[in-house]
């Protein structure tokens, strides 16, 4: 048993689709517990810093441009592995190619509007988290 955090964020698409609750439920009932949650809209330079690893990628400006389109939802989950565990759930980027069952698999269509991010390292987690939340901000 290994109790970790990671960051997650519902994308616009999802936002715009009313999948908030589906998709926060799906946590809850896997047994991951809400340690922070807010709605935000992200501004160009908050998304670039959310990205900056894409930074070189020809897909970078696309991908900006479609996460400041309307707000997000940040959260901070935490239960046993939470890093893999998500990233399982939530399946492979290509909603075209991710697994039925999984959010990804079930909701997505597309590799760019793919419905939810998830921290992928506890490296990645780290800088995440911090674009979205001050220490004051999380639970526990
Ligand atoms: P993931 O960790 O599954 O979100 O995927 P990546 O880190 O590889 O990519 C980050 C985001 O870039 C994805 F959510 C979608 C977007 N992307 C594109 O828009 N086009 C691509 O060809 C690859 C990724």
């Amino acid at each position: 048993m290994s109790i970790q955090k990671t960051f997650v964020m519902i994308k616009p698409d999802a936002v715009e689709r009313g999948l908030i609750g589906e998709i926060i439920s799906r946590f809850e009932r896997k047994g991951f517990t809400i340690r922070a949650l807010k709605m935000v809209q992200l501004s160009r330079e908050r998304a670039e810093e959310l990205y900056s690893v894409h930074r070189d990628k020809p897909f970078f400006n696309d991908l900006v441009d479609f996460v400041i389109r309307g707000p997000v939802v940040a959260m901070i989950l935490e239960g046993d592995s939470a890093i893999d565990v998500v990233r399982i759930l939530i399946g492979s980027t290509d909603g075209r190619k991710a697994a039925p069952g999984t959010i990804r698999g079930d909701f997505a269509l597309s590799i760019q509007e793919n419905v939810v991010h998830a921290s992928d390292s506890p490296e990645s987690f780290e800088r995440e988290y911090k674009v979205f939340f001050s220490p004051e901000e999380i639970e526990g």
